[in-house]
């Protein structure tokens, strides 16, 4: 029985000049994820964690109580420890340089999106939180700038996200394979349960918002409809799982193989999903769990952020799944 601090101290044994400072991010972020899975599993009975906020985030959406709250957990627990030089999130307007001597020698960014999936809180379905971490561009000892979130997906250090599910898992990567960890409520501790995730080429599942499909572009529905036929030799029709988590739905997809999507649509021009918090995180963990993401043209590890909260159409799972919609895509362009 391996605990994820066992994991971390193993993993940075292997790299003879680490500082430790990324072992510490991911230790905050341990942290943090106990702190809302024990908040999410009470919220059933006080008030100050369900329904909504009565504020509304950069991108006009509402704002639920446990968004704010999960986006203060992750902040104060990172400034508390000082490991990272400045923090990004979905529900924030802009960055947040953390300008103490000890944030600006720090090395590393973090961007998250602290509570996904934010319409479940309230049915008691699973949310997550997604995290991705970077190398700053700007010298050390200074604050830091815009640029040092604007990098690409494939310059991500680590990755990976928190599923608040049937039960708790943390799920990251540091581009050496994919690694789950379960949470053991009552010995306080996430415990090595998935070694080496691997997603399966081909999947059964498909996951999109199908009552949004007549606002899809034609290639996203000749691929619905693709997964809706008879076919022996590919297994379908596929079946249809949406819990409307990207967290949730991807975990399913890595375990099981599948294809999560949102595409663009008459209502989201260019997709719902944003690049840094969403996108980046998940394209890195299916990649380096054998899988793919795209925007239906680029691999989303090399699209070239241009704006913090910057949106973009996202296929991810199964590497044969993905290339199958991407093809009608094509087709139709
Ligand atoms: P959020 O980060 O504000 O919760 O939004 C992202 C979520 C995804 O997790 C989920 O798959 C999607 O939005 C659901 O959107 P919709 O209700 O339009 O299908
Ligand atoms: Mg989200």
């Amino acid at each position: 029985m391996k605990t994820l601090g066992e994991f971390i101290v193993e993993k940075q044994a292997e790299y003879p000049g680490a500082t430790g400072e990324l072992s510490g991010i991911l230790s905050s972020i341990r942290l943090s994820a106990k702190i809302i899975h024990r908040d999410i599993n009470r919220a059933g009975l006080t008030q100050d964690i369900l329904g909504v906020s009565g504020d509304e985030n950069i991108q006009g959406e509402t704002q639920m109580k446990l968004d704010v709250f999960a986006n203060e957990t992750m902040k104060k627990a990172l400034i508390a420890r000082g490991e990272v030089a400045g923090f990004a999130s979905e529900e924030d307007d802009t960055f947040v340089a953390f300008d103490t001597e000890r944030g600006r020698n720090a090395k590393y960014v973090l961007l998250t999106d602290p509570l996904d999936g934010s319409s479940n809180i309230d049915v008691n379905v699973s949310v997550g939180t997604i995290f991705s971490i970077y190398k700053r561009i700007s010298p050390v000892g200074t604050p830091v700038t815009l640029e040092d979130f604007l990098q690409p997906g494939r310059k991500q250090v680590a990755a990976g996200y928190v599923t608040y599910g049937s039960s708790t898992m943390l799920v990251y990567t540091t581009g050496n394979g994919v690694n789950g960890f379960t949470y053991d409520p009552s010995l306080g501790l996430f415990i090595l349960s998935h070694p080496n995730m691997s997603m399966p080429k081909d999947g059964k599942y498909y996951s999109i918002n199908e009552g949004q499909y007549v606002t899809f572009p034609m290639g996203v529905k000749k691929f619905i409809k693709y997964c809706q036929e008879d076919d022996l030799a590919t297994k379908r029709p596929y079946s249809s799982r949406y819990i409307g988590s990207l967290v949730s739905d991807f975990h399913r997809n890595l375990l099981k193989g599948g294809i999560y999507i949102y595409p663009t649509s008459t209502v989201y021009p260019k997709g719902k999903l944003r690049l840094l918090y969403e996108g980046n995180p998940m394209a890195f963990l299916a990649e380096q769990a054998g899988g793919m993401a795209t925007d239906g043209v680029n691999s989303v590890l090399d699209i070239i952020p241009t704006e913090l909260h910057q949106r973009i159409p996202f296929f991810v799972g199964s590497t044969n799944m993905v290339e199958k919609a991407k093809a009608f895509l094509l087709e139709e362009t």
